[in-house]
């Protein structure tokens, strides 16, 4: 008995410091991806990650495409995470769908899981609807929104 409980603590001495090892190549292989997904075009601001291809698309392509890659569209929360948005848009020199929209509701800005926008970075004079058909929202270059028609094509910024 006493033999069987000691082969037992051996057995796991020898899992936990498989385990560790695995761990430590884990943690290494992540600081790797965390500096590829961060480079060039992809900024983090606390844990989650901004990362742009560099295509352009429409709204639904857009919200498609970051879906499918296991994130959505970038939806800034905060004036930091607006920040990291920016830049993105001005290394690309191309405005930027957000992940908010007000197609449910004229003049109601929602996240894409319905949420009401807890933050927002308008233009002067914005959000118009301008023609009555604007219910998406981009980010210029200069960190500002603006309502705009959702068919229209703007560089694509997922989050994660
Ligand atoms: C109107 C007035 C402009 C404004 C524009 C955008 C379109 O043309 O000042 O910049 O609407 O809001 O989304
Ligand atoms: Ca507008």
């Amino acid at each position: 008995k006493g033999d069987s409980a000691l082969s037992e603590v051996s057995l796991m001495k020898k899992q936990i410091s498989a385990l560790e090892g695995q761990l430590k190549a884990l943690q290494a292989s992540f600081a790797k991806y965390q500096k590829v997904a961060t480079f060039p075009g992809g900024r983090t601001v606390g844990n989650k990650v901004f990362i742009t291809s560099g295509y352009e698309g429409n709204f639904d392509d857009m919200k498609q495409r970051c879906l499918q890659a296991g994130g959505q569209l970038a939806s800034p929360r905060n004036a930091a995470e607006n920040a990291a948005v920016q830049q993105i848009a001005l290394l690309y020199q191309k405005p930027v769908f957000l992940g908010i929209t007000d197609i449910q509701t004229e003049g109601k800005f929602k996240y894409l899981n319905g949420d009401t926008i807890v933050y927002s970075n308008w233009h002067p004079g914005e959000p118009n609807n301008d023609k009555g058909t604007e219910d998406c929202v981009e980010l210029y270059g200069n960190g500002k929104w603006n309502d705009k028609s959702c068919g229209e094509k703007r560089l694509i910024v997922c989050e994660f």
